[in-house]
This record gives structure tokens, sequence and C-alpha cells, in this order.
């Protein structure tokens, strides 16, 4: 029987690894694992207990119940208090920036960037959701934290990853050195290296992408969604980002949410959504670029709840969208 390696041990062995480790991005890890933990159990719980409903309203008992996408955010902010490590949040939930408590005499080194609970439009059909994060390093030490503190480039990000609440819970994230994937063992409440150096493969047979908006996108769009179903790529569409992808990684293939006339820059934010599900993809060997074929983790973010257009997955379908949409364009002016 092979050894299990649970998510702190592979986080502090990789430590051990590096001799400028300092131990402080293992605590903001582990951090994210115990939250991953405690919103796991409320969405596996959430139809039993009623809390899947609409904030404010009350449940069978007459209790005040919190929408799953507030708890979330709530657990992910405490556990994130807890190391000193992390100096402030960006939240898909909060429009400002949450300072973080101070602990002890702690000088914190990071900033956390995170979507507490994405998909959110599936929770109440019991499908698939995940939580997004970003680990920022503090550039200026010396300065106060505001919104410019974390407008950094994706490249220079520290961490990412994701927690996908599916059939089984998986945490998967990258420190820039490939990526690696947990699964929750429920039996004994760890996450267990389930997915060793995950690798994507550099096509397949899916796209991903909301398809129902196809008259909305630009005429190059809906050219290459055509030339995907020329090639007969299954379609798969979710609604939940993390799932979306988290296929792609593993199976291959393309996802895809572009411009529409409602999100004229596209619907999803760049950085705790594109940066994150981006710095993970290329950790894999796949490709992230947005509609005006710029790599995603090249964008110079102007605000912090700033949204992007992505294409995002395996490296070859990336290229060849690419090129479609030079080739269509240069056909177009011609
Ligand atoms: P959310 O953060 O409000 O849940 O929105 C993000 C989600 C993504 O997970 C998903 O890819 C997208 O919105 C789906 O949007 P749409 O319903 O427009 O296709
Ligand atoms: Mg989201």
């Amino acid at each position: 029987m092979s050894r299990i390696v649970t998510l702190d041990e592979f986080i502090l062995h990789n430590e051990n690894l590096q001799t400028s480790s300092t131990g402080k991005l293992t605590k903001v890890l582990r951090d994210i694992g115990v939250a991953a933990k405690i919103v796991n159990r409320e969405v596996n719980k959430a139809g039993l207990v009623n809390i899947l409903g609409i904030e404010g309203s009350s449940n069978s008992s007459g209790d005040m119940v919190q929408k799953l996408d507030i708890f979330s955010n709530e657990k992910m902010i405490a556990c994130l208090s807890n190391s000193g490590e992390v100096a402030a949040i960006v939240s898909e939930e909060n429009e400002e920036l949450i300072h973080l408590p101070k602990v002890k005499t702690i000088k914190p080194t990071y900033l956390v960037a995170m979507d507490p609970l994405d998909g959110s439009s599936n929770i109440d059909v019991n499908v698939s959701v995940g939580t997004i994060f970003g680990i920022y390093q503090i550039t200026d030490p010396e300065a106060d934290i505001t919104d410019k503190s974390f407008l950094q480039k994706g490249c220079e990000v520290i961490a990412g990853g994701y927690v996908l609440y599916g059939t089984s819970t998986m945490l998967v994230y990258t420190t820039g050195n490939g990526v690696n994937g947990f699964t929750l063992d429920p039996s004994i409440g760890e996450f267990c290296l389930s997915h060793p150096n995950i690798k994507i493969p550099s096509r397949g047979n899916y796209y991903s992408v909301n398809q129902g908006y196809y008259l909305k996108f630009d005429v190059e769009m809906r050219r290459y969604i055509d030339y995907c179903n020329d090639l007969n790529l299954r379609l798969r569409y979710i609604g939940s980002m993390v799932s979306d992808v988290h296929r792609m990684l593993f199976q291959g293939g393309i996802f895809l949410y572009p411009n529409t006339r409602k999100y004229p820059h596209g619907k999803l934010r760049l950085l705790y959504e594109c940066i994150p599900m981006s710095m993970v993809v290329e950790q894999a060997g796949g490709k992230a670029i947005n509609c005006q074929l710029e790599r995603i983790l090249d964008i110079s973010p102007i605000n912090i709840h700033q949204r992007a257009t992505i294409v995002i997955g395996s490296p070859d379908m990336v290229d060849e969208m690419e090129n479609f949409v030079k080739r269509y364009s240069l056909s177009e002016i011609t």
C-alpha cells in the first residue's frame, strides 16, 4: 500500500526543500486548507440544514440563515487571520479590501485575493462549486496596504489554487513549481496527495463556453465556436469556472468566457478568478490568454475587482484558437 501524504506534510516537506524558505507561506497554505475543510462541511450539509437560501431569510426553526457564499467568505477570512502573515484580503464578496488584525508582533508578508465560493448560481441546485485563491507578496513592507498593493501582474503571484467541492473535494495549488492535487478523505478529515505533478493534455475533446450567449459574442469568437463544432468537440459547461477548468486540466480541452454585450470586458474577475486559475493551468503546461490574445499573467491590473475575458486550457488548443482569431481578423480587414 502506498504511503498517504497529507497536505500539511507535503507543504512542510516542500518548505524544507527550499533553503530560503521562511515557513510563512506554509502557514497561509495550511490556513487555506483548514478553511476549505470547514466550507466543505457546510457545502455537504447545506441541503440538510437549510442554509442554501437567501441571506436574511429564516430556516424551519425560525433562525436567520446565512447564505453559503457569505459563510465561506467569513470562514476564509477567519482562517486567514490566524497566522498573522496575511495583511489584507480582496474578496469577491466585499467591495472594499479587508485589513486583517495584527497577530502579536508578526509583520505580515502576504496579501490574498479570493473568490470564497465561485459558481454561486449552482449552490441552490447541488452542483459543484469552488473556492479560488491567489497569494500575493507585499512588495513594499513600509507602505500602507491599499488597493494598489494588490495591483500586481499574475506572473508575480506567489501561489494560486482552488478547492473544488464536487463528488470528492479537491484542493489543487501551485507555488510556481508544478501543480499538485489533494483529495479530502472524509474518514480522516485530511487532504491527501492524490494527483502529484499534474500535467494538462496538449489537447482534448472538450470545449467549454456558455453557448447560450453565442449571438452576443464577437464574430471571430462565433466562428471559432463553429470550428469547435466542426471538429465534433464535445461541449461541457457547468457554469462554475472551477469545475469547468478542472475538467480541462485533467481531460484536456479549452474553456472560454469571452466578452458579451452585457460584459464588454468579460465577466470573470482578473485578480481572484483568472489569475489563480491561469497560474495553475500554466504550471501544468497549459496556456491562458484573453480575447485580445494577451497572456493573462502579463496583464497589469488597474483595479481590484477588474473583469477579464479568458481562453484557458490545453496548450495546442489555446494556440489554435489564437491563430484562428488572428487569421479571421486578418481576413476581415482585407
Ligand atoms: P460568480 O463568482 O458570481 O459565481 O460568477 C462566476 C461564475 C463562474 O464560475 C462561471 O464560469 C461563470 O460565472 C458562469 O457565468 P454564466 O452564467 O454567465 O455563464
Ligand atoms: Mg466567482
